[in-house]
């Protein structure tokens, strides 16, 4: 392997064009209209047109980027995350033309990336799974059968689902019927396929993921667990490794398993077992993600791996090179993904021109943005703009790492979700580690319903100062801020 297209955008092109640097790879970049001046085609060695900004008109467009791989002589393509890099056919197609496909091989994808499917699969590596069906259910008489076995409340999932779309939770048999028609069509308008499938409810469960990565020889190991329940809309907003809810034991017994269900579904590469863990700490498989993910720099830092670097040298073929004790988790990272989005306009979507941009850094800060002062982020993709990743010995010091970091960053001429931020790694129940699915639809309901009622703490402050002097300025000497309000006030003036 010598050359590597990158079929991708943002800041996950330009971390794996980072890693092909550092492997002495040459870079190829694609990209769409809009994103002719984006970072990763400045940062790419050489850089090929798609199309049109929609993604199904350059992103999505396998078989141009297959050409552009062709006509400028790379031998292999990594996906990245979201567009093709789940698309089995995609995979086969470029191994069909001789290119090396960084991640699973087709077959793998198939075998997972159906629901039931990949619940036969649970079953066969003796995985624990969510109790109900492995099939597609045939009738309503049969969801009405299985779900008076397995009792209420339960779930109605679409096999070909994820995130959420085709989702239906069932309370009671009254409600199952018209639950089974809404789920099963909104499958098929969403996935084109109305199978539906039956599971029991785990109520307010905790998201935990484990990352894996598996060689071409049948070596495959675990590197630790992700903590993700903190989302909005299946949407994650911060990821955390490792979780405070795991111990060593509860660790091996689920990376055991996914390492199981890797090596029975023949997987090869990085990829993630998602489970739902409940209040008494039992887990149960979701779903496996057959792709680098989004959150994985957190595991990077516990680890002291390189993920990206891994992926590439067992596609060359490569052996993994570490056993499961050469991998140690220390200290503890967190990850905040910088949106371009409004979270006081109900987080609606926010790009246009970045006018500024000062970026925190500094001890155990690591930042993976896809953006830079001058350019503009299109509302053709996922607006997430950048991931702030804090590491530090323990999870407390990792959260006032964060805050400072926080402190730091600028982002100028759109509206992001920093500020959210604050108000998250300030809050008792996430500080005490108090989190599951729900918690952050919770807090967003609680602190709207509070900030009704008293002013947030620096206009209290502000206030404060006006009331006690004459001039605000006066009371603060300049060189010395005393408090946040000052420095923060000086930073917002840049950001018109
Ligand atoms: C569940 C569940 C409770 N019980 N399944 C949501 C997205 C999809 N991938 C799976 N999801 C869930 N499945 C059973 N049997 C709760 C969720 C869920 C959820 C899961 C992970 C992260 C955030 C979530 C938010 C709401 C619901």
């Amino acid at each position: 392997m010598k050359k590597v297209l990158i079929a991708n955008r943002g800041e996950i092109a330009l971390r794996i064009i980072r890693a092909c640097r550092e492997m002495g790879l040459a870079t190829v970049a694609v990209y769409s209209d809009v994103d002719r001046m984006a970072p990763h085609v400045l940062a790419a060695d050489e850089a090929v047109r798609l199309g049109p900004a929609p993604a199904a008109e350059s992103y999505l467009r396998g078989d141009r980027i297959i050409a552009a791989a062709r006509i400028l002589e790379a031998d292999a393509i990594h996906p990245g995350y979201g567009f093709l890099s789940e698309n089995a056919a995609f995979a086969d197609a470029c191994l069909a033309a001789e290119l090396n496909f960084i991640g699973p091989p087709g077959s793998a994808m198939r075998a997972l990336g159906s629901k039931t499917l990949a619940r036969q699969a649970a079953d066969k590596a003796q995985m624990p799974r969510v109790p109900g069906t492995v099939t597609g259910l045939a009738s309503v008489e049969e969801a009405l059968h299985v779900a008076e076995e397995i009792g209420y409340p339960v779930m109605l999932k679409a096999a070909a689902g994820g995130g959420g779309k085709g989702m239906r939770a069932v309370t009671s048999a009254t409600d199952l019927p018209s639950a089974f028609a809404a789920a099963s069509s909104e499958a098929e308008r969403s996935f084109g396929s109305s199978e539906v499938y039956l599971e029991k409810l785990i109520e307010q469960p905790r998201h935990i993921e484990i990352q894996i990565i598996a060689d071409q020889h049948g070596n495959c190991i675990y590197l630790g667990e992700r903590e993700c329940s903190v989302q909005r809309r299946h949407q994650k907003v911060i990821e955390e490794a490792p979780s405070a809810i795991v111990d060593e034991d509860l660790r091996r017994r689920m990376g055991e398993a996914a390492v199981r269900l890797a090596l029975s579904a023949g997987y090869v590469n990085a990829g993630t077992v998602e489970f739902l863990v409940d209040a008494q700490r039992n887990f149960y498989f979701l779903e496996m993600n057959t792709r680098l993910q989004v959150e994985h720099p957190v595991t990077e830092m516990v680890t002291g791996l390189d993920l990206v670097h891994l992926q590439m040298s067992v596609a060359m073929g490569q052996p993994l090179g570490l056993t499961q004790s050469d991998v140690a988790l220390r200290g503890h990272a967190i990850e905040c993904r910088i949106y371009a989005e409004d979270p006081d306009n109900n987080f609606f979507p926010s790009p246009g021109l970045i006018t500024r941009l000062l970026e925190p850094s500094g001890p155990g800060i690591r930042l993976d943005s896809g953006v830079y002062a001058g350019f503009t982020v299109p509302l053709d993709y996922d607006p997430m703009l950048a991931k702030l990743v804090a590491y530090a010995p323990t999870r407390a010091a990792a959260i006032d790492r964060m805050l400072r970091a926080l402190d730091e960053y600028t982002i100028g001429g759109i509206r992001t979700n920093i500020a959210l931020f604050r108000r998250i790694l300030l809050d008792e129940g996430f500080r005490t580690a108090a989190i599951d699915t729900g918690y952050l639809e919770r807090l967003l309901v609680q602190q709207q319903a509070s900030e009704s009622v008293s002013p947030p703490p620096e206009i209290v402050a502000l206030a404060a100062a006006i009331l006690s002097s004459a001039s605000v300025t006066a009371s603060v000497p300049a060189a010395t801020p005393a408090t946040r309000w000052t420095s923060t006030a000086r930073r917002e003036g840049l950001r018109a």
